[in-house]
């Protein structure tokens, strides 16, 4: 027998909406893009030839619309992987829980995902305003000692290289997924290519110095020089590793592409960051039209 989802684990609004996203399944496009800031979600939108819809509740802004024939969504997310939880299970509900029967769909929609976000590179030789694609994510956030993970392929080997790596800090829980290969040889091409550590702050867990004392010294190098065969870690961010867990574990596909504005090793800052912000989103828009 089919096991019926409680309205305590899933929540469905009065009028039928997912709890936070506040969207209905028939909101959603197969292809999901994802931007941190809700403001972003516009500067993707202005590029269809049409808008459907504009939804939003907190900071989980919604634009679905058509570009080139291609329905494609822009959700903000927010900062962090904890809002990439709340995103990613009610994504995944939209297209995988009947939400009538409150039960899970005998035939399942894998979503194609493509986070849209800003980043600094810890890589003296990668150039600021570079538009990279994470191979794998990397995450030193807590999400996903939550779930049950399975890691396949490559991820055990560069994942335990990092954990000697970086096993004299104590506490931290280092998790990896790769991103879809499909999505990375299409979308990705044509970009710079590395691995993003994805940190659960912004100041001292991506080793920013300002007033309070970080606890771990020399943090940015401990991570730039990290190599496990071809693989070096190129960038940090908030949510990269959430997203790749997440999906991987729900069976999306995912890809993360990162508009890098600030370089770490060399304390630089972009002169223009909202052209590079522009650039990542045209690149990511002109692939997705060209995907079969
Ligand atoms: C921090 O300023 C935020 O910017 C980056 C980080 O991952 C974090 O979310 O990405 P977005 O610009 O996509 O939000």
């Amino acid at each position: 027998m089919e096991t019926k989802i409680s309205e305590a684990d899933l929540i469905i609004n009065q009028d039928g909406s997912i709890y936070h996203l506040n969207l209905f399944p028939e909101d959603l496009a197969s292809t999901v893009i994802t931007v941190g800031d809700p403001d972003r979600v516009s500067e993707v939108s202005k590029y269809f030839d049409s808008i459907e819809l504009k939804k939003g509740k907190r900071e989980f802004i919604t634009h679905t619309g058509y570009l080139d024939k291609k329905r494609i969504t822009v959700i903000s997310t927010g900062i962090g992987t904890d809002n990439i939880d709340i995103v990613f299970n009610e994504l995944d509900a939209l297209v995988n829980i009947d939400f009538e029967k409150r039960v899970v769909k005998k035939e399942l929609t894998s979503l194609d995902i493509i986070r849209i976000g800003t980043s600094g590179t810890i890589q003296p030789d990668i150039p600021m305003d570079t538009i990279l694609a994470s191979t794998f994510g990397l995450g030193l956030d807590s999400l996903m000692q939550y779930y049950i993970h399975e890691l396949s392929g490559d991820e055990h080997g560069i994942l335990d290289a990092f954990k000697s790596h970086f096993s004299h800090i104590k506490g931290i829980t280092p998790y990896l997924t790769a991103a879809s290969n499909i999505l990375l040889n299409t979308i990705g091409s044509d970009m710079e290519h590395g691995i993003t550590i994805t940190a659960p702050g912004f100041y001292a867990p991506q080793g920013r110095q300002v007033r309070a004392k970080n606890a771990i010294p020399d943090f940015i190098n401990l991570l730039n020089n990290f190599q496990h065969s071809n693989n070096r870690i190129t960038n940090l961010e908030m949510e990269t590793a959430g997203i790749y867990a997440l999906a991987k574990t729900l069976g999306h596909k995912a890809l993360s592409v990162n508009a890098i504005l600030a370089n770490r090793v060399n304390f630089e800052f972009s002169k223009n960051p909202g052209a590079v912000v522009d650039r990542a989103i045209k690149m990511v828009l002109e692939k997705i039209i060209k995907q079969k």
